[in-house]
């Protein structure tokens, strides 16, 4: 795992925790994963590939790094899937309240329980955008509801959940699916207003989370089970800029890099997408701006952050 080092290599004065307005939690879990073994190695292989990353956005003409982005140390709880996801949900809990843009790297799918459990805590009315070729909506698998074959059954219960690019799932897991919020992979195909149509669906505060296999293999093959017919670069960027536009996106996680020896594009491809998801975040707001991640609009923030305090976070 990655020792003291900054993301994408950016000057020390750009990853102070006090002046960043970007904070990125590595999350190298592996635990529940059922085929290709090696997430846990994904966040390694992501922050190498970002220091070989060009830092000026050509698209948004920006340079987001200048907004401060801080490497949190990684979570590696991994007693057991459940330790983890507490583990997940306080790291990002305690980032949120300190006013942050907090983003999260993957690890397997599973982490996203605890990500998106502490988002919907200090957040209301959030919506789940999940980009994934998988449906990941099980309540249990192996002996675990925190498999990341479960990844969003617990956001299906509790957000507004939104899937897009899905196209591989078991029959049971049509019980808790909502077939007016999913957008299949074979159906995004011919209906050019599903970007549209998506975003019109979704509440104000959006946290997306982005498994990697929701892109077509062809240019995310390293990841633990790829599936044809996937996203494609263009059109991904085009549907995430609209988000970001349209919404106030709280924050994102990426999972489910699984690096080879041999492909070192989709390590590239994971540290570019993350990259230009902090650059829509934030390309109409300045560097000196003061940012403001608006959690103190929200009473049930409010009301999440006394509690928060008491446990001394
Ligand atoms: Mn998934």
């Amino acid at each position: 795992m990655q020792t003291n080092k900054n993301f994408a290599g950016i000057p020390d004065e750009n990853s102070k925790l006090d002046t960043s307005k970007i904070v990125l939690i590595p999350v190298p879990y592996d635990g529940t994963s059922t085929w290709v073994k090696g997430a846990n190695k994904g966040c390694d292989a992501f922050l190498k590939a970002s220091e070989n990353m060009e830092l000026y956005d050509i698209e948004t003409e920006t340079e987001v790094y200048k907004q401060g982005v801080f490497l949190a140390d990684a979570v590696t709880e991994d007693a057991s899937p459940e330790a983890m996801v507490d583990a997940v949900h306080q790291q990002t809990k305690i980032y949120i309240k300190k006013n942050k843009f907090v983003t999260l790297f993957g690890g397997e799918h599973s982490i996203s329980i605890g990500s998106i459990r502490a988002f919907n805590e200090c957040y209301d009315n959030l919506t789940v955008l999940q980009i994934d070729a998988h449906a990941d909506l099980r309540s249990e698998y192996d002996g675990s509801s925190c498999n990341h074959a479960c990844a969003v059954h617990e956001a299906s219960q509790t957000t507004n959940l939104i899937q897009v690019g899905i196209r591989s799932m078991d029959a049971i897991e049509r019980t808790f699916m909502d077939e007016e919020k999913t957008y299949f992979a074979h159906e995004m195909i011919s209906n050019s207003y599903w970007m549209d149509n998506a975003i019109d669906q979704m509440t104000e505060n959006v946290f997306i989370t982005f498994d990697l296999d929701a892109l077509d293999p062809s240019i995310m093959p390293s990841t633990g089970t790829p599936e044809p017919g996937g996203l494609f670069w263009y059109e991904t960027l085009e549907f995430l800029r609209k988000v970001f536009e349209e919404k106030n996106v709280v924050g994102f996680d990426i999972v489910e890099l699984c690096p080879n020896d041999t492909d070192k594009s989709s390590d590239f491809l994971a540290a570019k997408l993350y990259y230009k998801m902090l650059s829509y975040k934030f390309m109409d707001i300045n560097n000196d701006d003061a940012y403001e991640n608006d959690l103190s609009d929200n009473g049930k923030a409010k009301s999440t952050q006394k509690t928060f305090e008491d446990d001394e976070y």
